[in-house]
This record gives structure tokens, C-alpha cells and sequence, in this order.
């Protein structure tokens, strides 16, 4: 079993090339849910959706999130009665968040439905949330403006706020309480290979390991553990994983990114565009790789996925 931790755009991008090139019913991506929102009385889990997208191939290339071909004649009229619409729900993602709701409302856990909604979707690829517990990423903000609250929700951060703010700190609400949905811990302790996919490391990632028992369990797997860097030349290609990473006190290159990954993590994955670095990150006792690894189109995510594998 190929076990990968996975995060939303990033992720999805590379399960969609390990899948292509590895028994896709032989992998298991254990995804974030500290982005999970509840919106007109909905629950939307925004990573596991980009990645059942993604690896069904529905996906919305173009914007990172939702679902291709979209239509917005539900978003079109809430916004004419006054409803909330910073957050913009499609008509054919609706659907995912109204099945989600209501069988959550009838007593099934997250993971059942994440394995209903991908069985649905024709995904081979074993989905699994990191909890079935309520697990929500809050955000400080450094400088929330006169009468604004300090903390915010995640989406209101990422989304509301456009992520063009600066943050002072984030905490993962209810992971203290959380535990691992069932199968995962299991997963990361037989898995012949753990991938860390290039999702945001303190969003995306952060969340994952925060998780009671994670990141033991990744820590005794560490030989196994293989990380892909989200950062090449110092920057994130999407999103503000860089920005963050900065903002929070660590350093916005593949080596900040492998520092922080060293202790349950003995490869990474580095772009050829950070090729200098990969002297420094050897020095954290880390096997360091480097190839290409943006995925700019399905040869390269390929290409990217065996690397991986090879490593
Ligand atoms: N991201 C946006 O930037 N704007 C949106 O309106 C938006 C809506 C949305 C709806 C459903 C969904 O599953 C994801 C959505 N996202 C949107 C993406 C999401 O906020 C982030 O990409 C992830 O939470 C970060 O991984």
C-alpha cells in the first residue's frame, strides 16, 4: 500500500500521476479537513472534494477547486435575494456538499461518505479523511483592522481575505481531541511507501500531523516517509504557502520546507531550479532528489509520480 498525506490542489495533482502510474486501488490518500466549512448549513471539505475532482476527472484546471464545466444559477440567484456568496458553491458541487450534509445528518462519518462520494465518482484510489472529528484551522491575523475579530475561520482567511493578509499564528481547533479516522494509523504502519504530497506545509500538512498519534506513527516510518517540496525557488506555485511559511518564522525554500519535514521524513523531493540546496538538506540526514517536479501537464505529473516512487 502506497500511503499519500494530501492537502488540495498540490495534492491532487500528484495522486492524479500516482495513480496513472501505480495500482491506483493500492493507494491510500489520507487527506486535511482543518479547510472544512459549514455554509447554508452545508458541510464542504474543500481538499477532499479537490482531490475526488481531480482523480475523477472532474476537476477545474483553470481555478484549482470545483468541479469542470460548472454551471452557477444556484450562486446567481443567492446572490440577487442577498445570500452569502464570497464563497462560491457551483451547481454541479453543490450536489457533492448536499449528499455529504445529509448522509452526515443521518449518522454516517466523514469517511464513509468521502468513500460513497469517490465510489461514486468512479475513484479507485482509497480517500480517507485524517479525522472523522471536527478538526478546524484558525487563523490569527497580525493586523485584524479596528472592531475585526484577531481570529478567523480558515476560509475566511483564505478565501474572504483573498489570503492577502499577514498571519501571526495558526491553531487546529479539536485536534487534540481528534482521532486518526479508522484505517489510517494502520496505514502509515504497513504502508511499503508514505508520500508527503506538495501541499502547504502548515495548512495542508500542519493539520495531518496535529493529529493525535500522526505524527509518531510517520516518525517510525520515517526511512519510508518520502516528501515532495511545495516551495521551488522560493516560492509556492499556488496559493501562500510561501508567504505563510515566512510570516510564521520559518524559511521560504525547499530547505525551510525540509527542516521542518527532517524528523519523520528521510527523503525529499526538491526541484532542479533548487538544485544548491540539496547539500543543506543532506546535511538534516535527509536523502534529497532532485528532478522536476512542476506539474504543468500529465507528462510531467507522470514523470514526477515515478520519480517518487523511484526514490
Ligand atoms: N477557493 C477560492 O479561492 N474561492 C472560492 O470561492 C472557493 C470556493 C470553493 C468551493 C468548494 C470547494 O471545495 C473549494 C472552494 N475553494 C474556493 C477552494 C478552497 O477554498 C481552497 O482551495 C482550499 O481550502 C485550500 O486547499
Amino acid at each position: 500500500m502506497l500511503v499519500a498525506l494530501a492537502g488540495g490542489v498540490g495534492a491532487a495533482k500528484l495522486l492524479k500521476g500516482l495513480a496513472a502510474v501505480h495500482d491506483p486501488a493500492d493507494i491510500m490518500a489520507v487527506v486535511n479537513t482543518g479547510d472544512d466549512l459549514v455554509l447554508h448549513g452545508l458541510h464542504i471539505s474543500p481538499d477532499i472534494d479537490s482531490v475526488t475532482y481531480a482523480l475523477a476527472g472532474l476537476d477545474n484546471a483553470a481555478t484549482g477547486w470545483g468541479v469542470v464545466n460548472e454551471s452557477w444559477t444556484v450562486a446567481e440567484n443567492l446572490r440577487a435575494i442577498g445570500g452569502v456568496t464570497w464563497f462560491q458553491l457551483g451547481d454541479r458541487d453543490l450536489a457533492t456538499h448536499l449528499y455529504r450534509t445529509q448522509r452526515l445528518s443521518e449518522g454516517a462519518t466523514l469517511s464513509e461518505v468521502t468513500a460513497e462520494l469517490a465510489a461514486a465518482r468512479g475513484v479507485a484510489t482509497r480517500l480517507i479523511p485524517m479525522s472523522d472529528d471536527p478538526v478546524r484551522t484558525r487563523v490569527t491575523l497580525a493586523d485584524p483592522g479596528e472592531g475585526a475579530p484577531a481570529e478567523v475561520a480558515f476560509q475566511d482567511y483564505f478565501v474572504r481575505l483573498g489570503h492577502d493578509v499577514a498571519v501571526a499564528s495558526l491553531r487546529f481547533e479539536g485536534a487534540d481531541r481528534a482521532r486518526a479516522a479508522p484505517g489510517v494509523l494502520d496505514a502509515i504502519a504497513s504502508a511499503e511507501r508514505v508520500v508527503c504530497c506538495p501541499s502547504n506545509p502548515v495548512v495542508s500538512i500542519g493539520p495531518i500531523l496535529a493529529v493525535p498519534r500522526v505524527l509518531d506513527a510517520l516518525v517510525a516510518r520515517r526511512a519510508s516517509v518520502v516528501a515532495v517540496s511545495p516551495i521551488v525557488a522560493g516560492a509556492a506555485l499556488k496559493g501562500p504557502a510561501d508567504r505563510l511559511l515566512r510570516e510564521l518564522g520559518y524559511e521560504s525554500s525547499a530547505l525551510g520546507v525540509a527542516r521542518l519535514y527532517a524528523p519523520w521524513a528521510a527523503t525529499f523531493v526538491i526541484d532542479e531550479a533548487d538544485a544548491a540546496l540539496a547539500p543543506a538538506i543532506e546535511e538534516l540526514e535527509m536523502r534529497c532528489v532532485v528532478t522536476g517536479t512542476v506539474m504543468s501537464d500529465p507528462a510531467a505529473t507522470d514523470a514526477l509520480a515515478r520519480a517518487v516512487l523511484a526514490a
